[in-house]
């Protein structure tokens, strides 16, 4: 892969980018502890209840208010678009974080094709749906397929990702094989596994925490340690691997690249 070679240019370099590296977790922890509901809502079920998972072929259909819809394979994508090594921090709503090193390539790149139309303000993105092999998605606890949604600004800031692989190799089906979106600034559950279909919509969208919790699952879930989810704190965070608690950062360390983008926003109405 091409990522050490490319020492990361512009925000990257700023981001605290050598210092990171030291903190990687390792791959084990990565690819054994999951949230991924479609397989199981137990995390150390998901690994072995995703195994088998056929994530080859793969399309992925990009449509809505766009110029130019298109439907892509994967192994086009990732042909097309150079993939970079991107290390970020994940801090998922739950209370714990990680350090993964992601190759991918920017979530703008694949949008820029496509071509938004003027009517486009959200982009919408949805999870595979198929019970004979997410077993999770027997549930009707959840509305499938799992849906989550950004603002056009934010899925266009550099920052947010659309991820093929992890330490070097394609992404392992509990960690969203073939691709997923990684938004390092939100918590976890934004960062969508698995995506078939991504469209730019007018409206936005409803995602299945949004259905399921609204109270505690708003539509931004920008990383805050200021704002407490309703049945805990979320001012510090349990680094997987480590034995004393970390202080959250704001939008998770972030804050330089995206803080503008929330400039004239109340964060605690619209969290
Ligand atoms: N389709 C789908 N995407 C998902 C989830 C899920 O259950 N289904 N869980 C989310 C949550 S809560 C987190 S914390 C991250 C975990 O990503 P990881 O297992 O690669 O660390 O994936 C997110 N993406
Ligand atoms: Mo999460």
């Amino acid at each position: 892969m091409a990522g050490s070679a490319l020492l990361p240019s512009g925000i990257w370099a700023a981001d605290r980018y050598e210092e990171l590296r030291k903190e990687l977790t390792p791959l084990k922890a990565i690819t054994s502890y999951n949230n991924f509901y479609e397989f199981s809502t137990k995390k150390e079920e998901v690994a072995p209840l995703s195994q088998g998972f056929r994530s080859s072929p793969w399309s992925l259909k990009v449509g809505g208010h766009v110029s130019k819809p298109a439907t892509f394979d994967i192994d086009d994508l990732r042909k097309r678009f150079p993939q970079e090594e991107r290390i970020y921090r994940l801090r998922c709503v739950e209370g714990w974080s990680m350090v993964v090193p992601w190759m991918g390539f920017p979530l703008a790149a694949l949008l820029k094709v496509v071509e938004p139309s003027p009517k486009a303000k959200y982009v919408r993105f949805e999870t595979l749906q198929d019970w004979k092999q997410m077993p999770g998605q027997k549930s009707s606890w959840y509305s499938w397929p799992y849906v989550e949604g950004l603002r056009l600004d934010e899925a266009m800031n550099d920052l947010a990702i659309l991820a093929t692989g992890l330490y070097g190799n394609p992404l392992p089906p509990q960690n969203g094989a073939p691709i997923r979106l990684v938004v390092p600034w939100k918590y976890g559950f934004k960062s969508i596994k698995s995506i078939v279909k991504i469209d730019l919509v007018g409206s936005m969208p409803n995602s299945l925490w949004m259905q399921a919790a609204p109270n505690e699952y708003g539509f931004y879930a920008n990383v805050n340690p200021a704002v407490d989810h309703p049945r805990w704190s979320q001012s510090s965070e349990r680094r997987i691997g480590e034995f004393f608690r970390r202080k959250t950062l704001p939008f998770n360390g972030y804050a330089e690249h995206v803080g503008h983008l929330y400039a004239r926003m109340d964060l605690r109405r619209d969290f």
